[in-house]
């Protein structure tokens, strides 16, 4: 049976969304994540998301779904502009860019003009991330938490990194029966939306006419 969060997950509109920013035929999914930061939470430290995947792949997009209202007091996500900004900052000592970090980034900012959007999410917004999208999401300095579900979809034929580590997830989990190495293909892992059966399905349509 369908849950109505499966109608956010698995929403072959929200795939498709995913599929035609990344230019590619089809995305299956990799997993979807609940994202609750209590009151007073602080600052989700900057990074992009490329090594918390198991994927051997720079094809995967991240979904963001905001389940109220976040104004930039309740910490909405928030990005660097640039798919390559990620490689600027990526040489900085600390990997994890907490708060000691914060005003070398700035200044690293500013230096090279990047904007950082920061903006509140209305509800139905959704935002969508590549994988070397360099971001972070200010302290909840609300009395509510801040919901957010963030679905990641990647390229199908994408493959399991071959040496997976600590920082690189929990495959497992996520993927059952992949080894690595091995093009990620399971049931956990469904084709959420594929051009190609739609072109299949409209031939069809077509040749019935
Ligand atoms: O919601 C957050 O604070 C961070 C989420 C995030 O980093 C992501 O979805 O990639
Ligand atoms: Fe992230």
């Amino acid at each position: 049976m369908m849950s109505s969060c499966d109608n956010f997950v698995l929403s072959k509109r929200i795939a498709q969304i995913a599929s035609e920013l990344l230019c590619v035929q089809a995305v299956r999914l990799y997993h979807d994540n609940a994202l609750s930061k209590e009151p007073g939470c602080r600052r989700t430290p900057w990074h992009y998301d490329y090594h918390h995947f198991p994927i051997d792949s720079q094809n995967v997009f991240t979904a963001w779904i905001p389940l109220q209202p976040i104004p930039r007091e309740m910490g909405p996500l928030t990005f660097a502009a640039g798919i390559v900004t990620y490689k600027l900052v990526k040489d900085l000592a600390s990997n994890k860019f907490d708060s000691s970090d914060g005003k070398q980034l700035s200044q690293i900012f500013a230096d090279k003009l990047i904007p950082v959007d920061d903006g509140s999410f209305d509800l139905g917004e959704i935002s969508f991330h590549h994988t070397l999208s360099f971001h972070t999401a200010g302290a909840t300095r609300t009395n509510e938490s801040r919901m957010a579900l963030a679905t990641t979809y990647f390229e199908d034929g994408a493959r399991l990194v071959s040496s997976p580590t600590m920082i690189s997830g929990e495959f497992h989990k996520f993927m059952p029966a992949i080894e690595p190495g091995d093009i990620i293909d399971g049931e956990y892992n469904p084709v959420c939306y594929s051009r190609i059966d739609l072109l299949a399905k409209e031939n069809v349509m077509n040749r019935s006419l």
